[in-house]
């Protein structure tokens, strides 16, 4: 998997590659591998809106819940940070690299360019916000348009459920929305430290399933 000039890629395909030189065959190599600890790295988009909160999640998810981002700072450009995380039930882990867009670049073509070969989507809305709930859609566009033919498993993320009086758009709604996507779901607080792993452990189960079935089907073909 190539990010711009950096090459991703994982333990397994190293090892199949190594052995291939050495004259074993790729599929042995794989074999011979299976039950070992895999780590996988995955470019991840961080999408939505401004303001809904994807820089707090950003920086809670890294600090592991030390630091709430309480004050709006708009994100220019765009952020990147690395984070490895354990795929649940498995001895193997995802590191993410994460572009924390900036939300008001939806119609950017820089953000185009930044976007380029992605592998995940986490997209924030507001629960309190329908603009950033609607923009959804627009969101999903720009990422289909970026990876035409490519299946990018993708989570959508509704936040600050702590302003629940506030609160516009209800869960079955955007639930439903997902599932017409073909995205899992889940709501969060930022700000109450409720639930803000859960994107990532999402995305880190649905890209291991999705290497496990390329696995398969390489050794299917072997
Ligand atoms: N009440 C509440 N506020 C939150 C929550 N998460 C983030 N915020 C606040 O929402 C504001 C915007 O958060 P950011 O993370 O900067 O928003 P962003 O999505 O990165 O915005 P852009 O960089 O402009 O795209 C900040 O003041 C945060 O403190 C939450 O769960 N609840
Ligand atoms: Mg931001």
């Amino acid at each position: 998997m190539r990010m711009g000039g950096l090459s991703l890629g994982c333990q397994g395909h190293a090892v199949a590659k190594a052995s291939a030189q050495r004259g074993g065959s790729p599929a042995a190599a794989v074999r011979a591998r299976a039950g070992a600890m895999v780590k996988l790295a995955a470019k991840c988009l961080l999408a939505g809106d401004p303001a809904v909160g994807k820089s707090a999640l950003a920086q809670m998810f890294r600090s592991d819940g030390a630091h709430f981002q309480k004050n709006y700072t708009l994100t220019a450009g765009i952020e990147l940070l690395v984070k490895a995380v354990s795929v649940p039930e498995t001895s193997d882990s995802v590191e993410f690299f994460i572009f924390d867009s900036a939300g008001k670049d939806l119609f950017s073509e820089m953000l185009e360019k930044l976007w380029e070969q992605p592998n995940v989507l986490c997209l924030v809305y507001d629960v309190t916000n329908e603009q950033s709930f609607n923009n959804c859609d627009k969101w999903l566009e720009k990422l289909r348009a970026q990876a035409v033919g490519m299946h990018i498993p993708g989570v959508l993320v509704g936040n600050k459920t702590d302003l629940a009086d506030r609160r516009v758009v209800e869960q079955e709604q955007a639930q439903e929305w997902a599932e017409k996507h073909g995205l899992e779901y889940c709501e969060m607080s930022v700000k109450e430290m409720k639930n803000f792993e859960a994107p990532f452990h999402i995305l880190a189960k649905l890209f291991h399933q999705l290497y496990k079935e390329k696995v398969e089907t390489f050794l299917s073909l072997a």
